[in-house]
Protein backbone atom coordinates (compact mmCIF):
# COMPACT_ATOMS: atom_id res chain seq x y z
CA UNK A 1 0.00 0.00 0.00
CA UNK A 2 1.36 3.57 -0.34
CA UNK A 3 2.33 5.44 2.10
CA UNK A 4 0.82 8.63 0.85
CA UNK A 5 -0.96 10.05 -2.07
CA UNK A 6 1.95 10.28 -4.27
CA UNK A 7 3.27 7.23 -4.03
CA UNK A 8 2.74 5.42 -7.33
CA UNK A 9 -0.37 3.29 -6.82
CA UNK A 10 1.28 0.43 -8.47
CA UNK A 11 5.54 0.18 -8.94
CA UNK A 12 7.68 -2.61 -10.85
CA UNK A 13 11.50 -3.28 -11.34
CA UNK A 14 12.96 -5.69 -13.78
CA UNK A 15 9.46 -8.00 -12.74
CA UNK A 16 10.10 -11.43 -14.75
CA UNK A 17 8.74 -14.64 -14.82
CA UNK A 18 10.59 -17.58 -16.83
CA UNK A 19 9.11 -20.94 -17.63
CA UNK A 20 12.29 -22.96 -18.51
CA UNK A 21 13.64 -21.38 -22.06
CA UNK A 22 10.26 -19.13 -22.34
CA UNK A 23 10.58 -15.82 -20.81
CA UNK A 24 7.10 -14.93 -20.30
CA UNK A 25 7.66 -11.48 -18.36
CA UNK A 26 11.27 -9.85 -19.11
CA UNK A 27 11.62 -7.47 -16.71
CA UNK A 28 8.84 -4.93 -17.22
CA UNK A 29 9.28 -1.44 -15.17
CA UNK A 30 5.94 -0.45 -14.67
CA UNK A 31 5.18 3.00 -12.90
CA UNK A 32 1.28 4.03 -12.49
CA UNK A 33 0.29 7.18 -10.13
CA UNK A 34 -2.97 7.24 -8.47
CA UNK A 35 -5.42 8.35 -10.31
CA UNK A 36 -3.99 7.78 -13.55
CA UNK A 37 -5.95 5.03 -16.49
CA UNK A 38 -3.96 3.33 -18.41
CA UNK A 39 -4.36 0.34 -20.92
CA UNK A 40 -2.19 -2.59 -20.78
CA UNK A 41 -2.06 -3.94 -24.28
CA UNK A 42 -0.40 -6.50 -25.61
CA UNK A 43 -0.89 -9.36 -28.04
CA UNK A 44 -1.78 -13.19 -27.45
CA UNK A 45 0.59 -14.43 -24.95
CA UNK A 46 2.14 -11.41 -24.64
CA UNK A 47 2.59 -11.95 -21.02
CA UNK A 48 -0.16 -9.44 -19.87
CA UNK A 49 -2.45 -11.92 -17.59
CA UNK A 50 1.01 -13.42 -15.73
CA UNK A 51 2.07 -9.93 -15.23
CA UNK A 52 -1.01 -8.54 -13.66
CA UNK A 53 -0.99 -11.73 -11.64
CA UNK A 54 2.10 -10.97 -10.68
CA UNK A 55 1.11 -7.32 -9.67
CA UNK A 56 -1.89 -8.54 -7.50
CA UNK A 57 0.51 -11.17 -5.93
CA UNK A 58 -1.82 -14.16 -7.38
CA UNK A 59 1.81 -15.26 -8.34
CA UNK A 60 5.10 -15.05 -7.79
CA UNK A 61 8.15 -13.44 -9.74
CA UNK A 62 10.34 -15.38 -10.88
CA UNK A 63 14.33 -15.05 -12.70
CA UNK A 64 15.59 -18.52 -11.89
CA UNK A 65 13.02 -20.90 -12.12
CA UNK A 66 14.16 -24.56 -10.58
CA UNK A 67 12.30 -27.08 -12.28
CA UNK A 68 10.37 -30.73 -11.55
CA UNK A 69 9.95 -32.61 -8.64
CA UNK A 70 11.61 -30.71 -5.78
CA UNK A 71 13.03 -33.76 -4.48
CA UNK A 72 14.74 -34.72 -7.83
CA UNK A 73 15.83 -30.97 -7.99
CA UNK A 74 17.47 -30.48 -4.74
CA UNK A 75 19.38 -33.84 -5.21
CA UNK A 76 20.62 -32.73 -8.68
CA UNK A 77 21.59 -29.02 -6.68
CA UNK A 78 23.36 -31.24 -3.78
CA UNK A 79 25.02 -32.56 -6.45
CA UNK A 80 26.01 -29.88 -8.45
CA UNK A 81 27.14 -27.25 -5.38
CA UNK A 82 28.97 -30.13 -3.32
CA UNK A 83 30.80 -28.42 -0.21
CA UNK A 84 30.91 -25.42 -2.32
CA UNK A 85 28.29 -23.72 -0.33
CA UNK A 86 28.92 -19.96 0.59
CA UNK A 87 25.14 -19.76 2.04
CA UNK A 88 25.04 -19.42 5.39
CA UNK A 89 24.07 -23.07 7.43
CA UNK A 90 20.92 -22.59 9.18
CA UNK A 91 20.51 -26.00 10.71
CA UNK A 92 21.13 -25.79 13.65
CA UNK A 93 18.54 -22.39 14.03
CA UNK A 94 16.40 -25.17 12.05
CA UNK A 95 16.22 -27.88 14.51
CA UNK A 96 16.14 -25.66 17.44
CA UNK A 97 13.02 -24.33 15.91
CA UNK A 98 12.15 -28.00 15.08
CA UNK A 99 12.35 -29.11 18.47
CA UNK A 100 9.77 -26.48 20.15
CA UNK A 101 7.29 -26.79 17.31
CA UNK A 102 7.27 -30.83 18.66
CA UNK A 103 7.03 -29.87 21.82
CA UNK A 104 4.39 -27.71 21.27
CA UNK A 105 2.61 -30.18 19.16
CA UNK A 106 2.71 -32.37 21.94
CA UNK A 107 1.24 -29.95 24.65
CA UNK A 108 -1.17 -29.58 21.84
CA UNK A 109 -2.39 -33.06 21.30
CA UNK A 110 -3.03 -33.39 25.23
CA UNK A 111 -5.65 -30.69 24.60
CA UNK A 112 -9.12 -31.89 25.77
CA UNK A 113 -12.48 -29.25 25.36
CA UNK A 114 -14.72 -32.00 25.59
CA UNK A 115 -15.99 -31.21 22.32
CA UNK A 116 -14.37 -33.96 20.41
CA UNK A 117 -10.78 -35.26 19.18
CA UNK A 118 -8.35 -32.51 18.58
CA UNK A 119 -6.36 -32.03 15.33
CA UNK A 120 -2.94 -32.26 16.76
CA UNK A 121 -3.63 -35.92 18.13
CA UNK A 122 -5.25 -37.08 14.61
CA UNK A 123 -2.21 -35.96 13.01
CA UNK A 124 0.23 -37.61 15.86
CA UNK A 125 -1.51 -40.61 15.09
CA UNK A 126 -1.70 -40.62 11.31
CA UNK A 127 2.07 -39.92 11.37
CA UNK A 128 3.09 -42.86 13.58
CA UNK A 129 0.89 -45.34 11.59
CA UNK A 130 0.86 -44.34 7.74
CA UNK A 131 3.32 -46.07 6.18
CA UNK A 132 6.63 -44.17 5.02
CA UNK A 133 5.55 -44.91 1.16
CA UNK A 134 1.89 -44.34 1.28
CA UNK A 135 0.01 -41.52 -1.31
CA UNK A 136 -1.90 -39.24 0.91
CA UNK A 137 -4.37 -36.47 -1.20
CA UNK A 138 -5.52 -33.99 1.23
CA UNK A 139 -8.39 -31.68 0.69
CA UNK A 140 -9.44 -28.12 1.31
CA UNK A 141 -10.67 -26.61 5.09
CA UNK A 142 -8.86 -26.05 8.63
CA UNK A 143 -8.30 -30.14 8.57
CA UNK A 144 -6.00 -29.21 5.52
CA UNK A 145 -3.93 -26.64 7.49
CA UNK A 146 -3.81 -28.83 10.67
CA UNK A 147 -2.51 -31.65 7.94
CA UNK A 148 0.27 -29.18 7.06
CA UNK A 149 1.42 -27.83 10.67
CA UNK A 150 0.73 -31.26 12.24
CA UNK A 151 1.90 -33.80 9.81
CA UNK A 152 5.29 -35.23 10.27
CA UNK A 153 5.95 -36.63 6.67
CA UNK A 154 8.78 -39.02 5.74
CA UNK A 155 8.61 -40.39 2.55
CA UNK A 156 5.22 -40.01 1.62
CA UNK A 157 4.06 -38.29 -1.42
CA UNK A 158 1.47 -35.43 -1.01
CA UNK A 159 -1.60 -34.39 -3.75
CA UNK A 160 -3.24 -31.30 -2.74
CA UNK A 161 -5.44 -29.16 -5.74
CA UNK A 162 -3.69 -26.31 -7.15
CA UNK A 163 -3.22 -23.14 -4.52
CA UNK A 164 -5.45 -25.71 -1.71
CA UNK A 165 -8.44 -24.26 -3.78
CA UNK A 166 -10.81 -26.91 -4.24
CA UNK A 167 -12.57 -28.44 -1.68
CA UNK A 168 -13.75 -31.95 -2.53
CA UNK A 169 -10.34 -33.22 -4.00
CA UNK A 170 -9.05 -35.23 -1.21
CA UNK A 171 -11.46 -38.39 -2.25
CA UNK A 172 -11.65 -38.22 -5.83
CA UNK A 173 -7.89 -37.81 -6.28
CA UNK A 174 -7.25 -40.98 -4.01
CA UNK A 175 -9.15 -42.41 -7.04
CA UNK A 176 -6.76 -41.11 -9.28
CA UNK A 177 -3.73 -41.99 -7.41
CA UNK A 178 -5.23 -45.65 -6.79
CA UNK A 179 -5.87 -46.05 -10.31
CA UNK A 180 -2.07 -44.57 -11.10
CA UNK A 181 -0.53 -47.36 -8.24
CA UNK A 182 -2.00 -50.20 -10.44
CA UNK A 183 -0.58 -48.84 -13.80
CA UNK A 184 2.97 -48.64 -13.13
CA UNK A 185 4.91 -50.93 -11.30
CA UNK A 186 7.07 -48.95 -9.58
CA UNK A 187 4.21 -47.31 -7.50
CA UNK A 188 2.08 -51.08 -6.94
CA UNK A 189 1.38 -51.47 -3.51
CA UNK A 190 1.91 -48.08 -2.42
CA UNK A 191 -1.29 -47.17 0.32
CA UNK A 192 -3.76 -44.70 -0.97
CA UNK A 193 -5.03 -42.75 1.60
CA UNK A 194 -7.51 -39.01 1.36
CA UNK A 195 -7.94 -36.46 4.34
CA UNK A 196 -11.05 -34.36 4.36
CA UNK A 197 -13.51 -32.99 6.43
CA UNK A 198 -16.96 -33.75 6.60
CA UNK A 199 -18.17 -30.24 4.28
CA UNK A 200 -15.25 -31.53 1.52
CA UNK A 201 -15.75 -35.25 1.58
CA UNK A 202 -19.45 -34.27 1.75
CA UNK A 203 -19.54 -32.79 -1.76
CA UNK A 204 -18.14 -36.41 -3.55
CA UNK A 205 -19.37 -38.80 -1.08
CA UNK A 206 -21.26 -40.38 -3.83
CA UNK A 207 -18.02 -41.66 -4.91
CA UNK A 208 -17.47 -43.62 -2.24
CA UNK A 209 -19.44 -46.54 -3.86
CA UNK A 210 -17.32 -45.93 -7.27
CA UNK A 211 -14.19 -47.43 -4.79
CA UNK A 212 -16.38 -50.06 -3.87
CA UNK A 213 -17.85 -51.20 -7.21
CA UNK A 214 -14.57 -50.40 -9.33
CA UNK A 215 -12.47 -52.72 -8.41
CA UNK A 216 -12.74 -52.71 -4.72
CA UNK A 217 -10.07 -49.88 -4.51
CA UNK A 218 -8.01 -50.12 -1.78
CA UNK A 219 -8.25 -46.47 -0.37
CA UNK A 220 -8.24 -45.40 3.58
CA UNK A 221 -10.14 -42.18 3.69
CA UNK A 222 -9.80 -40.25 6.70
CA UNK A 223 -12.61 -37.97 7.63
CA UNK A 224 -12.61 -34.80 10.50
CA UNK A 225 -16.29 -34.46 11.22
CA UNK A 226 -16.74 -31.44 13.50
CA UNK A 227 -19.95 -31.03 11.90
CA UNK A 228 -19.36 -27.35 10.59
CA UNK A 229 -17.39 -26.02 7.13
CA UNK A 230 -15.27 -24.76 10.13
CA UNK A 231 -12.75 -22.83 7.55
CA UNK A 232 -15.75 -20.25 6.45
CA UNK A 233 -17.21 -19.80 10.29
CA UNK A 234 -13.02 -18.79 10.65
CA UNK A 235 -12.86 -16.74 8.07
CA UNK A 236 -16.39 -14.87 8.74
CA UNK A 237 -15.35 -14.51 12.29
CA UNK A 238 -11.64 -13.20 11.29
CA UNK A 239 -13.94 -10.61 9.29
CA UNK A 240 -16.08 -9.50 12.21
CA UNK A 241 -19.55 -10.82 10.24
CA UNK A 242 -21.56 -13.16 12.20
CA UNK A 243 -20.96 -16.79 11.37
CA UNK A 244 -23.82 -17.65 9.43
CA UNK A 245 -24.80 -21.31 7.40
CA UNK A 246 -21.80 -22.73 8.64
CA UNK A 247 -23.15 -25.77 10.33
CA UNK A 248 -23.69 -28.93 9.16
CA UNK A 249 -25.96 -31.34 9.54
CA UNK A 250 -24.87 -34.98 8.38
CA UNK A 251 -25.52 -38.50 8.37
CA UNK A 252 -22.85 -41.07 10.12
CA UNK A 253 -19.86 -41.26 7.72
CA UNK A 254 -18.25 -44.17 9.15
CA UNK A 255 -22.50 -46.41 8.63
CA UNK A 256 -22.67 -44.55 5.01
CA UNK A 257 -19.39 -46.53 4.61
CA UNK A 258 -20.53 -49.65 5.29
CA UNK A 259 -23.85 -49.38 3.69
CA UNK A 260 -21.76 -48.40 0.35
CA UNK A 261 -20.13 -52.17 0.61
CA UNK A 262 -17.07 -50.66 2.21
CA UNK A 263 -16.00 -50.42 5.95
CA UNK A 264 -16.33 -47.51 8.06
CA UNK A 265 -14.91 -46.66 11.77
CA UNK A 266 -15.66 -44.42 14.51
CA UNK A 267 -13.69 -42.23 16.93
CA UNK A 268 -15.12 -40.49 18.85
CA UNK A 269 -11.56 -41.07 21.49
CA UNK A 270 -8.25 -40.13 20.81
CA UNK A 271 -7.07 -42.89 22.67
CA UNK A 272 -8.82 -45.59 20.01
CA UNK A 273 -7.18 -43.29 16.96
CA UNK A 274 -3.98 -45.78 16.44
CA UNK A 275 -5.91 -49.02 16.52
CA UNK A 276 -9.04 -47.48 13.91
CA UNK A 277 -6.52 -46.17 11.56
CA UNK A 278 -4.47 -49.17 11.64
CA UNK A 279 -7.54 -51.67 11.41
CA UNK A 280 -8.99 -49.20 8.41
CA UNK A 281 -5.40 -49.73 6.31
CA UNK A 282 -5.14 -53.23 6.73
CA UNK A 283 -8.44 -53.71 5.12
CA UNK A 284 -8.09 -54.54 1.50
CA UNK A 285 -10.56 -52.10 -0.21
CA UNK A 286 -12.35 -48.96 0.94
CA UNK A 287 -12.11 -47.70 4.20
CA UNK A 288 -13.53 -44.99 5.86
CA UNK A 289 -12.52 -43.71 9.63
CA UNK A 290 -14.93 -40.64 10.66
CA UNK A 291 -13.64 -39.24 13.53
CA UNK A 292 -15.46 -36.59 15.54
CA UNK A 293 -13.56 -33.86 15.98
CA UNK A 294 -13.47 -30.68 18.12
CA UNK A 295 -14.20 -27.52 15.98
CA UNK A 296 -12.28 -25.07 17.60
CA UNK A 297 -9.29 -27.10 17.76
CA UNK A 298 -7.38 -26.80 14.70
C1 LIG B 1 -15.56 -26.01 -4.64
C2 LIG B 1 -15.32 -25.11 -3.48
N1 LIG B 1 -16.37 -24.59 -2.83
C3 LIG B 1 -16.16 -23.80 -1.75
C4 LIG B 1 -14.90 -23.53 -1.31
C5 LIG B 1 -14.65 -22.66 -0.10
N2 LIG B 1 -14.26 -23.51 1.04
C6 LIG B 1 -12.98 -23.65 1.41
S1 LIG B 1 -12.80 -24.61 2.76
C7 LIG B 1 -14.46 -24.84 2.88
C8 LIG B 1 -15.05 -25.62 4.00
C9 LIG B 1 -14.45 -26.91 4.25
O1 LIG B 1 -15.22 -27.55 5.26
P1 LIG B 1 -14.76 -28.94 5.75
O2 LIG B 1 -14.46 -29.81 4.58
O3 LIG B 1 -15.76 -29.48 6.72
O4 LIG B 1 -13.37 -28.60 6.46
P2 LIG B 1 -13.07 -27.88 7.89
O5 LIG B 1 -12.68 -26.46 7.58
O6 LIG B 1 -14.30 -27.98 8.73
O7 LIG B 1 -11.90 -28.65 8.44
C10 LIG B 1 -15.14 -24.17 1.86
C11 LIG B 1 -16.61 -24.16 1.67
C12 LIG B 1 -13.82 -24.10 -2.02
N3 LIG B 1 -12.55 -23.90 -1.63
N4 LIG B 1 -14.05 -24.88 -3.09
MG1 LIG C 1 -15.73 -29.58 8.78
Amino acid sequence: MPNNLDDPIIETRGLAKHFGDVRAVDGIDLTIGRGEICGFLGRNEAGKTTTIRMILGKTQPVAAPVWREIATTAAILTERVGDDIKAQDQSDEIAERWAIWRAAKANRANDDNGRGVNSAAIFASLSRTLPEDAVIAVDVGNNTYSFGGYFECTHQSILMSGYLGWIGFGFPAALGAWSVTQDFPELNGRKVVSVSGDGGFGQYMGDFTTAVIMYGMDITHILLNNSKIAKIAKEQRAANFPVWQTDLHNPSFAEFANLCGGTGFRVTDQGDLDQAIADALAVEGPSLVEIITDPEHN
